[in-house]
């Protein structure tokens, strides 16, 4: 028996398709550990309120241990109120016909709201995973409507991609994924994304001296890491949904645990001018954590290929940053 205080998460979006591969792996533990004791608190709309109390049951059905309760509402203050985690996976998804700009505009309309609601209500220590496309836009929205709150408790997910590109070199060059480290995501999740190759390892050594093949690199590998998401769709009907979880489970963890030596993790964070990045931007970067504070590494090397893809990534931030600077 754990003497543990549980810890309460918010998951918004939890009648989503990625609410419903995640939740039952934080409740049974893997997020935060097996001996910490959690409260989840579930966000919907009113609409989906019926089937969020189906995947309640499911969870009560489940009878893990270490869930102390449920909350399931569609009221933000509830959702948020003494929360230490803040997972913002609802979302509006673009249909056809939708520019970018409403796009990020109806979801503007979500992230404020929230943001607002995690400043008033959150727990003096909540961290915030943004999810919900377009993420990096969505937590800069989310984070600047939470002035309360330290920008540094803020991250939007490019983890997901962080795992394609690592399972994508183990593939080609045959090594266990175990053994492929420090592939850092840098810039926006999507397709302008920078999935910096030049900086990875396999088995210790540069994966460019592993893979021997700069043109693979340079295309296909990185076409694909970028364009994963869209396959997944074609393939499958429907979005990255259980990958997705699996990559928010491994975000957090990379936030609340020690980075292993020779390792990073790929978190979009506020830049604070790192690397000739526009401050405030909230912006994908390689990351390393003592378990309790987080920083960008230093001193990575780029040549004028990765320079050039950076700032494609950048000036697209950039232009979503003015789309929705109304919000801000
Ligand atoms: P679903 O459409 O299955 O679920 C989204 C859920 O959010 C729905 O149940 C909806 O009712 C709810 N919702 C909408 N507005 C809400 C609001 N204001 N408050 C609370 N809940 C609200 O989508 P799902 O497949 O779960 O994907 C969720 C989001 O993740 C999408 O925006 C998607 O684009 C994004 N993704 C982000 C990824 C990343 O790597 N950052 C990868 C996977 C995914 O594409």
């Amino acid at each position: 028996m754990t003497t543990k205080a549980p810890v309460h998460i918010t998951l918004t979006g939890a009648a989503g398709q990625i609410g419903y591969s995640t939740l039952f792996r934080i409740a049974s533990g893997e997020m935060l550990g097996k001996d910490q004791p959690i409260v989840l608190r579930l966000l919907e709309i009113d609409a989906a309120l019926q089937a969020l109390e189906g995947v309640a049951m499911e969870l009560d059905d489940c009878s893990f241990p270490l869930l102390a309760d449920i909350v399931t509402t569609s009221d933000l203050k509830t959702a948020f109120d003494g929360t230490s985690w803040a997972l913002l996976v609802g979302s509006i998804p673009r249909k056809a016909g939708m520019e970018r700009g409403d796009l990020l505009k109806t979801n503007g309309g979500i992230f404020g709201p929230q943001g607002k609601a995690i400043n008033d209500h959150a727990g003096s220590e909540v961290r915030v995973v943004v999810v919900g496309n377009p993420c990096n836009t969505n937590c800069l929205i989310a984070r600047t409507n939470a002035p309360d709150v330290p920008a540094e408790r803020f991250f939007a997910m490019t983890r997901l991609d962080q795992n394609r590109g690592e399972a994508l070199l183990a593939k080609r060059s045959g090594a266990p994924v175990a053994e492929v480290k420090q592939v850092g995501i840098w810039g926006n999740h999507s397709a302008t994304q920078f999935p910096d190759f030049e900086n990875a390892t396999i088995g210790g050594k540069p994966a460019q001296e592993v893979i021997g093949d700069e043109e693979w690199l340079q295309g296909d590998f990185l076409k694909t890491v970028q364009q994963r998401g869209a396959a997944i769709i074609a393939a499958r009907g429907s979005s990255s949904a259980a990958s997705a979880g699996s990559a928010l489970i491994d975000s957090v963890k990379s936030i609340v645990n020690p980075t292993a030596p020779g390792d990073f993790a790929s978190l979009a964070v506020v830049s604070r001018g790192e690397y000739g990045i526009p401050e405030g931007l909230q912006f994908g970067f390689p990351v390393i954590s003592d378990g309790s504070s987080w920083k960008i590494v230093e001193g990575l090397e780029h040549s004028d290929f990765a320079k050039e893809k950076i700032k494609v990534t950048t000036d697209e931030l950039l232009a979503e940053r003015e789309e929705i600077k109304d919000l801000l």
